[in-house]
């Protein structure tokens, strides 16, 4: 297995999945540069990290890499047998992969839509006003939870990997304490702190 990432981007996710699962895997750190040239969009049209490949398998998209782990992995526990659980775990992975990533896409991503630098911050300011709203309702669902669904899931690592860009570009979450005590948590697992080490993150 090997990930194709860029550090502390959204294939954190992944990586920190790879090593709770605990079996062999290689990563590849892709400049960005790098993405949108020929080589790289033989793996992945669209130019953008992850690309995960298991043998012949050329995976993108984060929530399909992370449920690829999940069922080929089940020993690891990082989604539920039933079908409700399953059912509840998607609809946080879906949350997170395209309300709150997508929110952050604007904020990271503002030069690619406008391109005066007024309208960018405009376009910043709004992208971190919804990340807001959709962190207070991930805030609740945390409340008196270890994990976002009540068990460790491939949703944690997603969740905390975006807290984490809340963090660098100084979103104000004192607002949202389960999440803060969530990503404590997080930052203290061993599984983390191996994918940031590898990473170059800390
Ligand atoms: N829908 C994709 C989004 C992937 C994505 O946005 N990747 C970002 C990093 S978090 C990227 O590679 N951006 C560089 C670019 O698009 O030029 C997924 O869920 O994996």
């Amino acid at each position: 297995m090997k990930l194709y990432y860029m550090p502390g981007a959204c294939p954190l996710a992944t990586h920190i999945v790879l090593e709770w699962i605990g079996q062999p895997y290689e990563t590849e750190a892709v400049p960005r540069d790098k993405l949108k040239q020929p080589e790289f969009l033989a793996l992945n049209p669209v130019g953008s990290v992850p690309v995960f490949t298991d043998g012949d398998l050329v995976l993108t998209q984060s929530a399909a890499i992370l449920e690829y782990l999940a069922e080929k992995y089940p020993e690891a526990n990082l989604m539920p047998d039933t079908l409700a659980g399953r059912a509840e775990t998607r609809r946080w992975l879906g949350f997170v992969n395209a309300d709150l990533h997508k929110a952050f896409g604007v904020v990271f991503g503002k030069a690619s839509f406008v391109n005066e630098a007024s309208c960018q911050e405009q376009l910043a300011e709004g992208g971190k006003a919804k990340a807001a709203q959709l962190f207070a309702i991930i805030d609740k669902q945390l409340e008196g939870k270890q994990w976002v669904t009540g068990a460790r899931s491939v949703v944690d690592p997603y969740l905390y990997t975006v807290t984490r860009w809340a963090h660098a570009v100084k979103m104000d979450l004192s607002g949202f304490p389960s999440l803060l005590a969530f990503f404590e948590r997080m930052n203290a697992d061993p599984g983390v702190q191996a994918a940031l080490k590898a990473e170059g993150l800390q």
